[in-house]
């Protein structure tokens, strides 16, 4: 437990579902930020000063500098399953613990993977502008031709709970070949109960006809398809990135897509985002969304909650539900 008896101080960084946020006003002293005013890292920095935890969004980049800054944090609780936000090695050394959101977004996000996948591969948003601009005036044979989704080859790279979402959605329901990269092969149940079949990088890009992105973020993973993994590509290939931007090199994508190297592409996350790099606005072949692949009430809701309780638990007895490190001795 605390050891004064003041109620723990949080901040709450981005706004959030009021009735999640009254739940944390009932045990904590609160600063919210329910007007959703833009904070730069020294506003943050500012705001965190002597704040014992912290709510965040993917958004919020809690650094080494940061953390030096604010001593007294003691817990930084991502609603967002990618941490990538957060220097985990500097928390751990301070003795901060990070939590993360995951498991209640799967679905939702693999559903939305799922459709952007199907709206890029049937050239769903191209077409629709055309539509809009009044172009449409008659009816022609290969007007917005497209490629299939059923029984084509799903490629994912990236083989986490999302990934096996998608890979249950295309093998299950559409009838694809499932073909799959990950760090570590998943056992025989998992490939069984997505249809997958493991192989390396060089030939899921050769063979899938529609390659979804689901890597988690890190210095490792960055621009993990550039020019020479989009040459490996079919001409005829649809790419889906809904994982984390930086992932892909964005200028050589849209190179890509401007030149036919590949067919067409889906993306819900940017480098740099919210900017968009300028040459993705301009080719046509490309579906762009706006980091939304989480955002469902129901699934934004559990998010939050899942932020909370993760606060909620740790103060109240040092134990946290997803944790992102593990720490030495808990301080509260
Ligand atoms: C979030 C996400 O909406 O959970 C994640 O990792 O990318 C999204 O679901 C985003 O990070 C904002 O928190």
């Amino acid at each position: 437990m605390t050891s004064s008896s003041s109620k723990p101080r949080i901040l709450v960084s981005r706004a959030i579902f009021p009735e999640v946020l009254a739940q944390l006003e009932a045990v904590f002293e609160v600063e919210h930020n329910q007007a959703d005013a833009v904070w730069s890292a020294q506003d943050l920095t500012a705001r965190l000063q002597g704040k014992d935890g912290v709510l965040t969004t993917g958004g919020e980049r809690i650094s080494a500098e940061l953390l030096q800054a604010c001593p007294q944090l003691k817990i930084c609780a991502n609603m967002a399953v990618g941490f990538n936000n957060f220097d985990v090695p500097a928390m751990t050394a301070r003795g901060v613990q990070g939590t993360n959101a995951p498991d209640v977004l799967t679905e939702t996000t693999a559903d939305f993977g799922f459709a952007l996948m199907m709206a890029t591969a049937r050239r769903m948003a191209e077409s629709e502008h055309f539509l809009r601009a009044g172009l449409w005036k008659r009816w022609s044979y290969d007007m917005f031709c497209g490629s299939d989704i059923h029984g084509a080859t799903l490629g994912i790279l990236g083989m986490g709970r999302i990934g096996q979402g998608i890979a249950r959605r295309g093998f299950h329901g559409f009838g694809m070949k499932v073909i799959y990269h990950n760090r570590s092969r998943l056992d025989a149940g998992l490939e069984a109960a997505c249809g997958a079949q493991y192989v390396d990088k060089s030939t899921l890009l050769a063979q899938a006809d529609h390659l979804v992105l689901l890597l988690p973020y890190s210095a490792e993973s960055h621009h993990s398809i550039g020019a020479a993994e989009l040459a490996l590509m079919k001409p005829t290939a649809t790419l889906t990135n809904i994982a984390r931007g930086g992932i892909v090199d964005d200028a050589a994508l849209a190179h890509a897509l401007r030149s036919g190297q590949i067919a067409a592409a889906g993306l819900d996350v940017f480098e740099g985002e919210p900017q968009v790099h300028p040459d993705l606005l301009t080719v046509p072949n490309v579906v762009l969304t706006p980091h939304i692949a989480s955002a469902t009430l129901n699934t934004r809701r559990a998010m939050a909650q899942l932020a909370a309780d993760n606060l909620l638990r740790f103060f109240a007895t040092g134990e946290v539900l997803t944790p992102v490190n593990t720490l030495g001795a808990v301080r509260r």
